[in-house]
């Protein structure tokens, strides 16, 4: 009866041995009053975002500037994709930045934290316009949850399978609610044959408690394949049924905006060109992390921070000068 009580006290309780539904979501999308609402996105956009979970808006970034930011992270990733070959490892910690590989190979799949350490990564994340967007939405000033350049690498990228950020933030990092969201900047042209990020429109309105525990030091396999806090099959065919699938395709520059509880995912890249995106997961300063909601350790600083230092608010930046 413990279990019940549980998810009686939290709505956004999931990971329970036998408990498999969909919820209604208790909180608002776009936050604070919409009468009031000014600044970049205009009534229209916040109306699609509200409805939809997601916005792409197009060209936010020029060639040039996204030029700089891609070479940066690819010369990052070269770095330390030599280490991985020789070392034939597949994790990297530095004490700076981690690099998780594809499965079952070298090649890198994602660097993390590189907003705390990369000065353009830093920029990026602090840039107006990200940042006041992100303000726009949350209604309250924001900081990074954590962010990672993705690397869907041509010809091995593996992608990940559907899944709804919140639910693993919630659980494993204590996120209280969902006023969170992510924007990925489009570091090369996205489309579906390179593995293009997939959304499943409206489906941020409903919570899906997934069945099944979290194993121990779940996170670490879980940044190269998520196996645990998966919307089953019943529930992803009334997703898709009442919202469809959206590949969120567009050029570099790009920015999409979405929703921390939007389901999504993304396909193997087996074309011949590379998926670059930068992800930035940003959370309400009224937000922060607190104990995780399922298992009793949350996850480490570089997927959840905690860091006094990071939990700061950001403060916009109008002329960055790293890109
Ligand atoms: O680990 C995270 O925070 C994010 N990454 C994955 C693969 N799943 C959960 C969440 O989206
Ligand atoms: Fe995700």
């Amino acid at each position: 009866h413990h279990v019940t009580k549980a998810t009686e006290e939290d709505p956004y309780h999931s990971r329970l041995p036998d408990v498999a539904e969909i919820r209604p979501r208790q909180d608002p999308v776009v936050w604070g009053d919409d009468s009031e609402k000014a600044g970049p996105f205009s009534r229209k956009e916040l109306e699609f975002y509200k409805t939809n979970g997601y916005i792409v808006v197009e060209g936010l970034f020029d060639v040039h500037e996204i030029k700089t930011c891609r070479e940066r992270f690819t010369s990052l990733r070269d770095t330390f994709e030599e280490d991985m070959e020789s070392n034939k490892q597949e994790y990297i910690d530095t004490g700076k930045y981690v690099c998780v590989s594809e499965p079952g190979s070298t090649k890198i799949k994602s660097i993390y934290s590189t907003h705390k350490f990369l000065p353009v990564a830093n920029q990026l994340s602090r840039d107006r316009r990200i940042a006041g967007r992100v303000q726009q939405i949350l209604d309250s000033d924001v900081y990074i949850h954590h962010s990672r350049v993705n690397f869907q690498q041509a010809v091995k990228g593996s992608g990940f399978y559907w899944h709804s950020d919140f639910e693993t933030w919630h659980t494993e990092d204590g996120m209280p609610r969902p006023r969170s969201m992510s924007c990925v900047v489009l570091m090369a042209n996205n489309l579906p044959q390179n593995g293009a990020l997939m959304v499943i429109p409206g489906s941020h309105k409903h919570y899906i408690v997934c069945k099944g525990e979290t194993p121990e030091n779940n996170w670490l396999g879980s940044l190269q394949d998520q196996y645990t806090g998966l919307p089953n099959h019943q529930a992803l065919s009334q997703m898709v049924k009442e919202g469809g699938i959206h590949y969120c395709t567009g050029e570099a520059g790009s920015v999409i905006f979405f929703d921390c509880n939007l389901l999504h995912g993304s396909h193997t890249n087996i074309s011949p060109w590379d998926r670059t995106n930068i992800f930035l997961a940003y959370n309400s300063v009224d937000n922060r992390l607190v104990a995780p909601f399922g298992p009793p350790k949350p996850r480490p600083e570089h997927v959840g921070t905690r860091d006094p230092a990071w939990v700061q608010p950001i403060i916009p930046l109008d002329k960055p000068t790293e890109y």
